[in-house]
Formats: C-alpha cells, structure tokens, sequence
C-alpha cells in the first residue's frame, strides 16, 4: 500500500484490525489513546512500504547524502504531520468521521516528542522536514533520550519541572535496528606499540563500553514518495547477560558498564545557550558520534573499496559544537583502523565535516577541561593534540604568527579544548545562520579564523517549514491562500508574493481577519482551559514565545506591562487598544534569574488580572509549558510578534519567521534574521525599535553606560522599578525581586542592565504606542499582516536546504518513484 491507492475502506479495517490485535478490544471498548496508537500503527504500514523503497533507491543509486549530527531534534507530534505530508488526511478524517471519533482529540494523544531545547532542535526537525520533501538523501542522527525538555507547571508563579515520559506508552512510528549495533569506548589507557613497518600502533585497554543501538523514525516527504530516516541511539549495556559468570572484579566492572549505559540516555540536558562542563554531557556527544561514525564507515566499505572516494559520499553535517568530536573520531577510525597517514586521513577528515555555529554568546562556547577529557576519552585526545599541535606549526610557518600570539587562536589553551576552534579548523565549511550573525562572526567573534580561512565562511539563514507551520497549524488560512494562489506554495514559500493583488482588497481584508479573529478564539479557548484566564479575543494579541533567556529580554516586555497599567491607574481615561500579553518560556532548571523572571510575570498578571477598575484594558498570559504542539496554536492567533533581544545576540531567531508567516507584524529590534524580516516585508509593516547591533557592540567595548542616569531622568521607569522593591507585585515579599532591580541599576560585580533594557526602554514604548495606533486603522492593520504573509516565502526551510545542499554538502536531488 502507498500514499496514492489508499482508500477510505482500507485504512478503517487497518484501524479497526490494530486494535484487535494490540489490545483485544473493538473500536467502542476502545480508550483515546488506544485508538492512537492504532492509528498511527496504521499510518505506519503505509509509510514502511514507502521507505523500504526509498532505502532500496539510495542502495541502487548510491547518491552523496549528508548525515545531519544534532545533540536535538525537536520534532514535535509526528501523526498529523504525517498524514498531512503522506496526503492521506482527508481519507483519515473521513474514516474517523464514520466511526464518530474526532481525529484532533486523537492527535492529542500522541506525546509531544521534545528532544530538543529551542531554535536549534527545531530548526533540525524542520530540516529534516524539508531534505525529505526536496528528495534529498539524509539521515538525522541523535540520541534516544528517555526523558527529554522537562514538562514545565506553574506552582504559585513559579516554574516546577516534571519528567517527560515521552516513551510511557511507547512510540508506535520507531523500529529498534537491533543489526545496526556498535560498541563505543570510554575510559581507560591507550599503549603504543611499535609494528615492525616502524608505524606506532594505539591499542585502547582497560576501557568500559557500552552498545549503541538505533532506532529509526521515518521522515515522510509531502507529495513524494521519499522517506528519509532519523536515527536515533539507544545505549544498552555489553555482555549483560552473562552477569553471573563474572568473577567478582568482572562483575564490578558489568555493573559500572550496565549503569553506565543507563545513564548515558537517560536525559536530555535542559540548558540552552548556557555551557557547564559536565562529564555525562561529554559522553552523550561521543557516544552518539562515534556510533555515527562508526556505523556509516562500516556502510561504505561494502560498498566502496577505496576509502579515498568518502568526502564523494558523505556528508557530517555538525549542528553547533556539540557534535564536533565526529572530527577527531573520523580521524580516529581513519588512522586506527584504516591505517592512513595522518596527512591522508586529514585530507578525508576536513572533505567530509561542515560545521554551524549558532550562537555567538561566550557563556555558550564550549569548552572542555582537558583533565576530563583526556580521561574520558584518551585516545581522542591524543588525536585532538595532535590537530591543535599541527595547527599551531601551521599558523606559524604559513601565517607568521608569532609565537606569543598563538595562544589566542589554539585549540587547547589554559586547560580547556575549545571546540569551536576545533571546528573551525577541522571543517570544509563554517556558516553562521543568518547575515548578520554570520557577520559578527567574521568581523568579531572568530575573526582570527576568518582571516586564516576566508574560504571557509559563509551564511545560510535559517528557515521554517510552512507544512507544519501554516498548512497543518492554520488550516483556514492555508485554504484562504490556496483558494487565491492555488497550492504551489506548499512546496515554493515565495508563491505567497502572489497574495500581494489581495491585499487591498476590502473582501480579502475581511477574511483574512476573520480567520485571525478564528485562530484567536481557538487560543482563547486553550488559554482558558489550560491556565483558567478568560482573555478578550477581539484585543490585540500580543505574543513573545521562546525560551526564557536575558538576552532575549522578556523583562523588558513585563516591564513596559507594568509601565502601561501605571498609566491606566494614573489615568482614568488613558486612551489604550485593549491588549491581551501572552508569554511561553521555559527557563533551564538551573537559572535562577530566568525562574525569578517567570515569577515576576506571573505576579504582575496576577494583579492586573484582577483589577477591576481598569476595564480588561490589559490582560497578560503565562501559557505554561510552551512546546511544538501548543505553538501550532499560538503562532496563528498573533496579531503582534515580539522578537525584541539585545541586537547582535540573537544569531537568528525562527519563531520570528513562523509569526510572520501567519500574518503577525513583528515588533522587534534590527537583530538576528528580523533584519531580513524587515528588508523582505518593508519597515512601513514593521516596528523596529533599538539600538543597532554596532551600538551595542561599541557600548560592550567602551562600557560607556550608566543605567542611573536613565533612571534619574525617567519618571515612568523609576516609577516601574521602584515597584519591583515595594511589594506592589508581591506584598508578601517585597524584596523578592529586588535582585532584578539590582541587576539593572548596579549590576552586583558584573555590568548594570548588560542587556540594556532600560537604554532601549524609551524606543520600545515609542514602538508599542506605534502598534497601538496603527491596530485602530482595521484596514492598515489588515494589509500590514497581509503583507507580512506574503512576503514571507524567503523563510521556508526548503530555500535554506537548497542552499546548504548545493553550496555546502553538494547533494543531487534523489528522488523515489514507486510506480515502476
Ligand atoms: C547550547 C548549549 C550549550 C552547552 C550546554 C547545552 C546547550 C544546549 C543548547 C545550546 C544551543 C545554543 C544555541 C542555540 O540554540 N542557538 C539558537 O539557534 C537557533 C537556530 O539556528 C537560532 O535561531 C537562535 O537565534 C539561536 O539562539
């Protein structure tokens, strides 16, 4: 059975037979979640059939494809998108009618898969998404994480963590590969020993290991017939069966093994933009590389004798640092057990990896401790030293750089292996993921590299894919827009530029706003059931969902909250559009600051939520446990899109793409991707506000900067910040937020306000008061968020992996025809 000759019938009687045989129950005996997994079992059989053909035309074909190396995949639920790309979803709701089952309710069952922290997790699911529509041969490899982002619950205003038991039930769409197994080592000694050819062999003794077993989940192409692969490993211990047998120094060392690889998967790390130099952190990302690895040298051996052709076939694609010991690990198989020359195995090595960096925040960079890492992995490191020692002969000999200045650009300095540089160093291509980050880059960051590499570096912005984001997330406006411009959009983004002829248009206008009016009750109603707040549907919606983060200055937002309703105190008649603030934000576990913000929103909504006497002017929202499936309802509900982080901070940014795609404006400064946002949509059907990234630069670099002197002169801000210390949010505990009013003013040992919320405070009030003007016009407003929609294409993941594919991993397209 495919896609195409799936019927109504067929697919019912593999519903219905499902059920049978996984629980011995018929349809009405039948719990919701059952009736998903049956489901999903169902979708599955049409997509195994697919992707044993694609498998079979890769074997056949034998096309370059890129392994796509990510500590997250993000993916969130995997039914509905399935069926949406497979483009059954009409022959599924059809049978979910007959049998009086609401297929959303069913969708709802399935857990949301959150094996990721943001931007960057996501971005690699959507690459994913896109690489399979655009036939491209692509495996996704990662990790298996029993737990993954924890489940975030608001208690008394404050962030708790839950474990998500994502696998509880188990996951109806993956295959274990038990075949597929491979053994990665840790610990241990590494003895050289000389062969009689005079080269040095390294045999690695003493060490513990465990076993790396993938399971694969499918990633199903629109409209084609391609399913790729994401490969996801599990760890299991070695030899765990013949436990008893052990003598008792064996079996100490069975058990350290067998917990060892318990341990290894157990959880995704919840910090995000924020690196600590853990040990089970290094495991994790050399655990799951050198499976990688290991496993797609052993494929192309049995495929190709000469190992010389690798960078003609393979791709490591290395998502940010966390992957980057596929480096030494290749040259590690390469020199180990191939037996090249180093300068050989170089040569593949640095043909075969491409890297990204994704942030440029220094808190971020990892770097390892030697100590630990020569430890941990004592056979990489030697290899790693050998890279760092190369490199610095060249810098010398080729750069002239003088001995005393090596120590900036080294690879391993003052006790640490910096693995940016390492990247750098080890990788064909270096890309920043939007103009402007890529530019810090270059001219700040890692401008060392740039001048030694120019070659090297280059840009590919980020990009969303519109099949989630739009087509299964905003149906009624995916069929507004297909109705006008037919449905090419959903594979070619910029066909949206064709909405353009409507945008004037009363009649257009007024459905275009109805169905944002649609997408905001259908918020509205998740607001209430999910947080008990009963928000007006018809004030404007005003949304900032991201992980919660300094730099990316939620506070600045409550803050102007506290401001406004200030003005609505002092104010009787203050003249305000009534205004709905909506927040999601999970903050790592481990941030204090970040958890103390969430409670400052949350106190600050409990107190004007409450207040009668200010006429539902201002309602703010503090969506709990902000994840991919709630925000295919909360992109679509937006009229305005906050995206307001310290210029040059934010590398790119993608919920700013998925905002405007659904037709918000973006309040925002001229930061990472909003920069093209603007360019692409106009700075007429924007509110850009801010300093430029070049300012802040310069301020970081003079620290010419004295929050005081703002607070001095501005009353409605001294105001604002006096309350975080009075007890006006929290009269029980007055001085609980007063580590925010110091952080801003005098900065305790590091800068004051490093985020230069109060320097941008004026210009972001200026920029809200712009937005509250402009919503009184229905019919600009209108247009604007038309424009915004339409001028979206440049945003689809599916232009991103383009590029990547012909600038970067030179892949052709491979496409799987079943119909032979
Ligand atoms: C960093 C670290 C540091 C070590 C500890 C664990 C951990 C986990 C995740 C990260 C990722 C930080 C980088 C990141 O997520 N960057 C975001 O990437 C998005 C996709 O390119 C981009 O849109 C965002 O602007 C950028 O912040």
């Amino acid at each position: 059975m495919t896609r195409w000759d799936l019927t109504a019938e067929e697919f019912k009687e593999a519903v219905l037979e499902n059920i049978k045989n996984q629980f011995r129950r018929t349809i009405d005996q039948a719990t919701k979640e059952q009736i998903f997994q049956a489901v999903a079992l169902a979708v599955k059989d049409i997509i195994v059939d697919e992707w044993i053909e694609t498998h079979k035309t890769y074997e056949t074909k034998d096309p370059k494809t890129v392994y796509y190396l990510s500590m997250e995949f993000l993916m969130g639920r995997a039914l509905g998108n399935s069926i949406l790309n497979l483009r059954v979803y009409d022959v599924v709701k059809e049978v979910m009618d007959a049998l009086d089952i609401d297929l959303n309710i069913i969708e709802d069952q399935e857990p949301d898969p959150g094996l990721g922290n943001g931007g960057l997790g996501r971005l690699a699911a959507c690459f994913l998404d896109s690489l399979a529509t655009l036939d491209y041969p692509a495996y996704g490899c990662g990790i298996r994480y029993r737990y993954g982002i924890f489940e975030q619950q608001i208690v008394d205003g404050y962030q708790v963590e839950r474990p998500d038991e994502w696998l509880k039930n188990g996951n109806p769409f993956e295959i274990k590969r038990e075949e597929y197994g491979v053994e990665v080592k840790f610990l241990g000694s590494v003895r050289v020993v000389k062969e009689p050819n005079g080269r040095d062999k390294f045999i690695h003794e003493n060490y513990q290991s465990v076993r790396a077993v993938p399971y694969d989940i499918p990633i199903v192409g629109y409209n084609n017939y391609t399913v790729n692969t994401l490969r996801l490993w599990d760890a299991e211990a070695i030899r765990k069966f013949d436990l008893e047998s052990f003598d008792r120094g064996e079996y100490h060392k069975a058990v350290e093994q067998e917990n060892l690889a318990k341990t290894i998967v157990e959880v995704l790390y919840p910090n995000d933009n924020h690196y600590q130099g853990k040990e089970l952190r290094l495991k994790q990302q050399y655990f799951f590389v050198s499976a990688t690895v290991q496993q797609v040298l052993r494929k192309f051996k049995q495929k190709h004798t000469h190992i010389g052709l690798l960078p003609e076939k393979v791709v490591f694609h290395i998502n940010d640092t966390h992957p980057s010991l596929a480096i030494p690990e290749l040259m590690r198989l390469l020199l180990d057990e191939e037996g090249l020359e180093w300068d050989e195995a170089w040569a593949l090595t640095t043909k075969t990896c491409a890297y990204t960096n994704h942030t440029i925040m220094s808190e971020a960079l990892e770097k390892w401790p030697v100590e630990l890492f020569s430890r941990l992995l004592p056979r990489i490191y030697m290899i790693v030293e050998e890279i760092n020692r190369r490199f610095n002969h060249f810098l010398i000999k080729d750069y002239m750089v003088k001995k005393e200045h090596l120590h900036r650009m080294a690879i391993i300095a003052d006790g640490d292996i910096r693995m940016a540089y390492m990247s750098i160093v080890g990788s064909y291509s270096v890309n920043g993921v939007a103009r402007l980050h890529t530019e810090i880059i270059k001219q700040e960051v890692l401008k060392d590299f740039y001048q030694v590499y120019p070659n090297k570096f280059n840009s590919k912005t980020n990009g969303i894919t519109q099949r989630r984001f739009l087509l299964l997330a905003n149906p009624a406006l995916a069929t507004f827009i297909t109705e006008r411009i037919g449905s090419g959009w959903v594979t070619d983004l910029p066909q949206l530029k064709g909405l353009e002829t409507y945008v004037d248009r009363e009649e257009d206008q007024k459905l275009f706003m109805a169905i944002k009016q649609h997408n905001k009750e259908r918020l509205a109603d998740y607001i209430k059931e999910h947080e008990g707040i009963n928000v007006d549907p018809h004030s404007i919606f005003d949304i900032q969902v991201k992980r919660l983060h300094e730099y990316k200055r939620q506070l600045m937002n409550i803050l102007h909250v506290m401001y406004l309703y200030n003005q609505l105190k002092e104010h009787s008649d203050y003249d305000m559009v009534p205004r709905t603030f909506i927040f999601g934000a999970k903050a790592a576990p481990g941030y204090r600051r970040a958890k103390l913000i969430i409670k400052l929103i949350n106190s600050v909504a409990d107190v004007i939520n409450n207040d009668p006497n200010i006429h539902h002017k201002i309602k703010v929202v503090f969506i709990e446990n902000y994840c991919v499936s709630n925000a295919q309802i909360i992109f679509s509900a937006a009229d305005v899109s906050e995206q307001i982080s310290t210029a040059s901070k934010e590398a790119s940014g993608t919920g700013n793409m998925k905002f405007m795609l659904n037709g918000a404006v973006t309040l925002g400064t001229m930061d990472g991707a909003n920069i093209e946002i603007v360019e692409e949509v106009g700075e007429e059907n924007s509110f850009i506000f801010g300093m430029s990234s070049q300012e802040v630069i310069r301020f970081q670099h003079t620290g010419a900067y004295n929050p005081w002197d703002i607070y001095n002169k501005n009353k409605d801000i001294r105001k604002v910040l006096i309350q975080l210390i009075n007890g006006y949010y929290m009269p029980d505990d007055p001085d609980l937020f007063r580590e925010i009013y110091d952080a801003l003013l005098d900065g305790e040992g590091q800068p004051p306000d490093p985020y230069y919320i109060l320097k941008d405070f004026e210009s972001y009030k200026e920029a809200q008061k712009k937005v509250d003007e402009a919503y009184r016009d229905k019919k600009r407003w209108a247009k604007m968020a038309m424009l915004n929609t339409a001028n979206s294409g440049k945003f689809s993941s599916d232009r991103t992996i383009e590029q990547y594919a012909t600038e970067i991993w030179g892949l052709q397209k491979t496409p799987v025809d079943i119909r032979k």
